[in-house]
């Protein structure tokens, strides 16, 4: 049965074409420096927006139009793997990513709700065999039930602790059998809501505490696939303790747990933290540690995370360039945690969406390769900070240089020559090739 009738496989038709059902940008096969555009971007459709989301806001019900709503429970549950992969068939998805709740209903135990998941599981293995859609992460739903609320491994409640502890154990055994690249944490509500009654020390303890089960279950299993930390501020909380990239370094060294974790970068998150995406993926890239990316936008009217899909080319041109410096994702992928509008209620939508989320990546590695092929920041850059190529510079970077040495060269000197930094030449410079580019 075909879920979604009006859409045949889209097709990448180029730049001119009016088709909106047509990529315009996203030709998989083209090459851009030395692998090709699948290569580079390694897209992945989100199971719980795009499959699970009924359009429900703090002030509406659901209404999303969907062949699959009359449906419920392992019945629903069942319609919408069949619907995921007539979608991935027709969109040419190279990854999808879920929460286990989003694949399976919850029952009333753990043991009933493994027993579910099992099921779809099953199902979902068995299309993969099939399907050129692999698995790019999943990860566990540790926030929406309401035993989670005051959090998950950071939870006052130990019980709590260990049902979380569970879900994870489950979850990598599902990533494992899946051929999942990635298991992603998203810190939920590990977080705080006043420190009126929180023990801070003792929560971020039991934080570490449970990556470390993680790390040492995921080598016990053999899951070979990256872990993720997906840095967000705040919502639901008010602080999450993994608030950006800076911070979540910073923990995960504290607690020797560097070595086993990269960065998931959403976009949105990393806009709610007051930093740009580009800042969020260069703090990454900077310390080895850029591991994959949730593709999305906010909008800077609202403020919070609205999780659009992403269509603002400077956006995505300045994170195609952290990543191709990054020499791509690796194991991870570009992943649209975004959701269509509540006014777009149509099935079609869903297709619509990630047509102008995957042009839009396209675009932005096709002008982010030029500015690096044309080492126009290159070597802007390098010239910049030329002074550290000789003299006192070179001792500074050398090591050769303290605070002695440093004094001498400076007692005497009257003028210090500085340059502009033009960064208005440089704007206007990645303007220029954006609007070149094609
Ligand atoms: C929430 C968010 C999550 C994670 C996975 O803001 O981004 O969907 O990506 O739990
Ligand atoms: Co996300």
């Amino acid at each position: 049965m075909a879920y979604f009738e009006n859409v045949s496989k889209i097709q990448y038709e180029g730049p001119t074409s009016k088709n909106a059902l047509a990529f315009k940008f996203y030709n998989p096969e083209e090459i851009i420096g030395d692998r090709t555009m699948e290569e580079w971007l390694r897209f992945g459709v989100a199971y719980w927006h795009t499959f699970t989301y009924d359009g429900t806001d703090p002030f509406g019900h659901g209404n999303m139009i969907r062949p699959w709503n009359h449906l419920k429970g392992m019945e629903l549950a069942k319609a919408r793997v069949e619907a995921a992969f007539e979608f991935f068939e027709k969109l040419n998805a190279p990854f999808f990513c879920f929460h286990d709740v989003d694949i399976a209903p919850e029952g009333e135990t753990l043991r009933e709700t493994n027993k579910n998941l099992d099921e779809i599981v099953d199902m979902i293995e068995d299309y993969m065999k099939t399907s050129k859609t692999k698995l790019l992460w999943n990860t566990a739903n540790m926030f929406t039930h309401p035993r989670f609320v005051h959090g998950a491994a950071t939870s006052c409640n130990a019980d709590v602790f260990a049902f979380s502890a569970a879900k994870v154990k489950k979850g990598l055994e599902v990533a494992k059998r899946l051929g999942a690249e990635n298991y992603v944490f998203w810190g939920g509500r590990e977080g705080y809501e006043s420190l009126l009654n929180t023990d801070m020390g003792l929560e971020q303890d039991n934080l570490a505490r449970f990556f470390q089960m993680a790390v040492d279950y995921a080598k016990e299993i053999g899951f070979s696939g990256q872990f993720l930390i997906e840095p967000k501020p705040k919502e639901p909380t008010k602080h999450q303790y993994d608030f950006d990239v800076a911070t979540g370094i910073a923990f995960l060294k504290k607690y020797d747990l560097d070595p086993y974790f990269k960065f998931n970068i959403e976009a949105n998150h990393a806009t709610l933290a007051g930093h740009t995406f580009e800042h969020e993926l260069r703090v990454a890239r900077i310390n080895g540690m850029l591991g994959s990316v949730d593709a999305n936008q906010g909008d800077p009217l609202l403020g919070w995370d609205t999780d659009e899909f992403p269509t603002d080319l400077y956006a995505t041109t300045l994170a195609m360039y952290e990543i191709i410096k990054n020499g791509g994702l690796g194991k991870g992928g570009l992943n649209f945690d975004a959701k269509v509008r509540r006014g777009s209620f149509e099935p079609e939508d869903l297709f619509r969406a990630h047509i102008a989320g995957m042009d839009s990546f396209a675009v932005g590695l096709k002008v982010a390769n030029k500015l690096i092929e044309d080492r126009v920041l290159d070597d802007f850059i390098a010239n910049r900070y030329r002074s550290y190529n000789e003299g006192i510079g070179k001792d500074i970077t050398q090591g050769k240089a303290d605070f002695k040495v440093l004094e001498e060269h400076v007692l005497d000197m009257k003028e210090f020559k500085n340059e502009s930094g033009r960064v208005e030449e440089l704007r206007a410079l990645v303007n220029q090739y954006l609007l070149t580019a094609f």
